[in-house]
């Protein structure tokens, strides 16, 4: 009993509830089925609070820390090389989807719910809304306070939201909703899993991740993939591979369950 308490390490992530790089990052840790502790941080004192960097996610494991969610999938399979993330065979096609989702998909993501003058604008208000009053429901002691309600204000002014937004796919939400979609569907064209492969890998995770929280924290439109029955079949498959003890989206958040 003793060795087992000894041999079970620390895992600690500290992220926000709406980051899309921590909730790929919980992902991989529920595929992989390691228990861990969860630290919503308030954007308002990261660097009081994380263990190292100013970015969310950090995971620690006994006390060591990463940052940067593509760095932390490799260093998982090292640390707990069982269902390993990263294909043994080192499919390329792996890479550069994993690639994709962190150079395209996040990005179109920034610009689904980033404030800008179209004729999405009222969705993306309530949803930059939706996601302030999750922010506020996961800091310790609502931190976030009366900010939710100029939450789309507090996108449209983060350095980093802005950023990612620009290095979105086209020039308009909906070309980079297009861009998605059609890359989606093509990676699932023959299936089970993207790359045509038998088994889940970190390129699943993470789109699985994305997909998953809008459509479980209740965003308008978040939803809108998982009509293509395609990709529905897909997420379900990708769901029944994590551990259903380790959620991605809180209880006090989740407007809606995935599959039921
Ligand atoms: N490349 C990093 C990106 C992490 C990142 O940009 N995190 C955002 C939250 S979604 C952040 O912490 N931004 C705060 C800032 O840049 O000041 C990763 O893959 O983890």
């Amino acid at each position: 009993m003793e060795s087992m308490e000894f041999n079970t390490p620390k895992v600690v992530l500290y992220t926000f509830a709406t980051s899309p790089y921590g909730l790929k990052v919980q992902a991989f840790l529920a595929f992989k089925k390691i228990a861990y502790e969860i630290v919503y941080v308030s954007p308002f004192n990261m660097r009081e609070t994380l263990p190292m960097g100013h970015t969310v996610p950090v995971l620690t494991i006994d006390g060591e820390s990463k940052n940067d969610s593509q760095e932390i999938a490799h260093w998982l399979d090292e640390r707990f090389p069982q269902r390993p993330l990263y294909p043994v065979d080192g499919d390329p096609c792996i890479n550069e989807l994993d690639d994709w989702v962190q150079h395209c998909m996040i990005p179109a993501n920034f610009r689904f719910v980033r404030p800008a003058l179209s004729l999405a604008l009222p969705v993306q208000l309530i949803n930059a809304w939706r996601l302030g009053c999750a922010m506020n429901r996961t800091v310790p002691d609502n931190a976030i306070g009366a900010w939710r309600f100029v939450w789309p204000l507090v996108l449209l002014w983060a350095p980093f939201v802005r950023r990612e937004a620009e290095n979105a796919p086209g020039n308009s939400i909906m070309a980079a909703a297009r861009h998605v979609g059609a890359r989606l569907s093509k990676e699932l064209e023959r299936g089970p899993f993207m790359c045509n492969r038998s088994e889940v890998s970190v390129a699943d995770l993470s789109v699985y991740a994305l997909l998953a929280f809008g459509y479980e924290a209740g965003l308008t439109g978040g939803d809108g993939l998982f009509r293509r029955s395609r990709i529905r079949e897909w997420a379900l498959r990708v769901q029944g591979e994590l551990d259903p003890s380790l959620p991605l989206v809180p209880s006090q958040i989740q407007a809606r369950k995935l599959g039921s």
